[in-house]
């Protein structure tokens, strides 16, 4: 154990590769990969589902399935293997035949559709995206004080290229009926008892006929891995990963704001300034998440080092030591303005390198040298994210009961 890591490190590895894992089954019981999350309990197995590499395992029935934070260091789109997993039921499909397969849409629309995967593909014209997934509760392990809810450390998030058909194009194919209030979307998953509700979860319909949210058919170019939602899962950019319901089959047009858990008691955050709220506070008002805040992070320092430079002492220099410091930024959309560096813990800040742009809903990388004097000891590393909106990250953590929107300052304690 290394009480210094930030996300965690492998802190043993067999020979050879963890056994192939059935969705929905018990896990391996013998896992040879172990991972240490930086909070109390952090210690998880890292196992293989199917059509997965090996993960950081939240649980298994459902499965909750965290990206190795290494991961992020390499493209900015994580490989579809590496794609986090989160489902809330356990009664999820282990196949789905598509061509048996059939998107409904119903509820109050002038004409009910229902379609194959085929048909989405050759009857509307497609659209491409790419966009990070985000679960609402990534980070909700840091929280302080703890919460309860899914322990993540900062892995349940991922980026991909979408491609699919714009959901206004279908909406708009069925026509919705006058007095149309939202747009609610379910899956193929079902709780283990039938009393379980659903999961369902609503767009307004404004937002639905006029936004930019896609149901999408490919990943990175290639079908959806099953436990991303085979074959078609709704894409909402910007948004909490709540909304990208999996594995969708049913999108119902409402003539009322849908009431169910998932909407009126689920993912819900205090509707206070900055949503925020103490552990004692009571009586306030909720509202249903919606946007991701700016965050960013480092992607190659871990467990107090620079991950790959551990030879970057320049012998001609012996008493400076030089690193490349790697990381991620996004935002819900308005895209990456900058991202700075400190090396004092976020006294004095500069501007790093923003790399390539691809589209305002994707993680953009940022690079920048770092230049230490040895023997100074310790350092706090830290990186700020500032969005074209303005947004910014501060060292104000926000806290809500349920462990959504973190997004405070990261900071890396490292040792030269
Ligand atoms: N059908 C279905 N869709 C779902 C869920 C679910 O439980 N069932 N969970 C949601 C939540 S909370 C998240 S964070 C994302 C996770 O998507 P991923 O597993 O592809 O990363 O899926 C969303 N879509
Ligand atoms: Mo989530």
């Amino acid at each position: 154990m290394n009480a210094q890591t930030r996300r965690g490190f492998l802190v043993g590895a067999g020979g050879a590769a963890a056994g192939l894992v059935a969705a929905g089954t018990s896990a391996n019981a013998d896992p040879q990969y172990w991972i240490d999350l930086p909070m109390a309990n952090g210690r998880r197995p890292l196992e293989r589902f199917p059509q997965k590499g090996l993960m950081i395992v939240q649980a298994t029935r459902p499965p909750i399935l965290e990206t190795p934070f290494v991961v992020f260091d390499r493209d900015e789109l994580t490989p579809n293997e590496y794609h986090y997993v989160r489902w809330h039921l356990a009664g999820i499909p282990t196949t789905v035949d598509v061509n048996a397969f059939r998107l409904k849409v119903g509820g109050l629309v002038n004409k009910p559709l229902t379609l194959t995967v085929d048909q989405l593909r050759r009857d509307f014209s497609p659209v491409e995206l790419v966009a990070v997934s985000q679960c609402a509760g990534n980070s909700r392990g840091l929280f302080n004080p703890r919460v309860a809810g899914g322990e993540w450390a900062n892995g349940g998030m991922s980026n991909a290229r979408w491609r699919g058909v714009a959901l206004k194009e279908i909406l708009a194919r069925a026509g919705l009926g006058a007095g149309a209030k939202q747009v609610a979307f379910s899956g193929l998953d079902r709780g283990v008892l039938p009393a379980t509700p659903q999961f369902r979860k609503a767009l307004d319909a404004d937002f639905a006929t006029g936004g930019n949210a896609m149901i999408a058919y490919e990943m990175n170019g290639r079908p959806l891995p099953l436990l991303n939602g085979f074959p078609l899962r709704l894409v909402v950019p910007g948004w909490y990963g709540t909304y990208w319901v999996k594995m969708l089959d049913t999108i119902d047009v409402l003539d009322h704001v849908e009431d169910n858990f998932w909407m009126a008691t689920a993912y819900r955050i205090p509707d206070t300034p900055g949503n925020t709220v103490t552990p004692d506070q009571t009586g306030y008002k909720t509202i249903p998440i919606s946007k991701f805040r700016v965050r960013s992070f480092m992607t190659n320092v871990d467990g107090g080092r620079v991950l790959g430079a551990e030879n970057a002492a320049d012998p001609r220099y012996p008493l400076r030591f030089r690193a490349e410091i790697r990381g991620i930024a996004f935002d819900a959309g308005s895209g990456i303005k900058k991202v700075e560096f400190s090396e004092d813990g976020g006294k004095t800040w500069r501007e790093t390198t923003l790399g390539r742009d691809l589209g305002p809903y994707s993680f953009r990388k940022w690079h920048t040298v770092w230049d230490a004097r040895v023997g100074n000891g310790s350092y706090t590393l830290a990186c700020k994210a500032t969005a074209n909106s303005g947004d910014t990250q501060t060292d104000v953590p926000v806290w809500n009961p349920a462990g959504y929107l973190k997004n405070d300052i990261e900071k890396y304690k490292v040792n030269v």
